[in-house]
């Protein structure tokens, strides 16, 4: 990629030119997903559950108008503490870039930034998705158009809950991303193991994932993601009657406050976590380092 938009940290560069397993990290879980200064520890963990599983971990945001792959502590410490940092979707880059912003990277972002760089494999939480009453306010995440074009494996836990998932699954057909569970025959629900809607293929091990990968690339097929979709374990799950209590409360206030755009996610989010009294804090970090570890064990599979 152009050395004046974007840096990869030499231990990413070193990773990639001699075939050393790299998994992408988003940076909006940590300045938007989770509450400070508990965030910067889960950043910290996150990417040491990258190296135990003998990958090196390229965590994703933009300083001063520089992409960054690959963060230093300093850095990273900067991408938790700092309330200023904006939410930048793939479409926010070049104005960020321009601008001297900086900024914490969503899945759209990352996963572009991260195929620029080389980096195949990609782990999160939650995929953003078509928002339930769609057909009112046209809320899509550009994380599935994205998706669509880069060609980069994501493991996920599904997409969040707060979202109108069998619409999201209709959109990811229609765009052409592959989606396959691991160890499940449903998609999972974010917060909780399934969704109820089912997949339509079942992986039960990395090097399962890898051969995918690998007949993607045969096919030629470089510019469509992959949807790795991990259930969080069903003992980490959040209680499902409680869940969707809360959900329900948390949507009719973000209606009632008018929140839109790039504010629904983050403040239903926080909401949830606050009505569950952290429960679904616990169950999304259940999720994501879940997630991260498949991650690693599929990077070194590919590798
Ligand atoms: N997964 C999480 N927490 C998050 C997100 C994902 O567990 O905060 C972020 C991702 O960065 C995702 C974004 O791309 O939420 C989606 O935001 P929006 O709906 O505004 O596109
Ligand atoms: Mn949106």
């Amino acid at each position: 990629m152009p050395k004046t938009a974007a840096m990869v940290s030499e231990e990413v560069r070193e990773a990639l030119d001699t075939k050393v397993p790299v998994v992408a990290l988003e940076s909006t879980i940590i300045s938007h997903g989770l509450p400070r200064p508990r965030n910067l520890a889960v950043a910290t963990e996150l990417e040491a559950l990258v190296r135990s599983g003998g990958a090196v971990p390229a965590t994703i945001a933009v300083l001063d108008g520089r992409a960054h792959v690959g963060l230093t502590k300093a850095e990273l410490e900067r991408v938790a503490g700092d309330p200023e940092m904006r939410k930048l979707g793939h479409r926010d880059l070049a104005p960020a870039l321009a601008t001297g912003a900086s900024g914490a990277t969503t899945v759209s972002a990352t996963a572009f930034l991260a195929g620029l760089a080389g980096v195949r494999v990609f782990a999160t939480g939650g995929l953003g998705g078509v928002h339930r009453g769609w057909t009112e306010t046209q809320d899509e995440s550009a994380d599935l158009r994205l998706l669509a074009q880069v060609g980069i494996t994501v493991v996920c836990a599904g997409v969040k809950s707060i979202l109108d998932v069998p619409a999201t699954l209709q959109r990811l057909e229609t765009l052409g991303v592959t989606v396959i569970g691991y160890g499940t025959a449903h998609f999972p629900g974010f917060y909780l193991a399934s969704s109820g809607e089912p997949v339509d293929w079942t992986v039960d091990s990395p090097e399962e994932v890898v051969a995918v990968m690998r007949a993607k690339d045969a096919l030629a097929e470089p510019y469509s993601s992959l949807i790795v979709a991990n259930p969080v374990p069903v003992e980490e799950q959040l209680d499902p009657a409680l869940h969707d209590r809360v959900l329900a409360r948390a949507l009719e206030e973000a209606h009632e406050q008018g929140i839109t755009g790039q504010a629904v996610t983050p403040f239903l989010l926080e909401r949830l976590m606050r009505y569950t009294d952290g429960a679904s804090l616990e169950a999304n970090l259940a999720a994501v380092r879940g997630n991260v570890r498949l991650a690693a064990r599929i990077a070194a599979a590919y590798a």
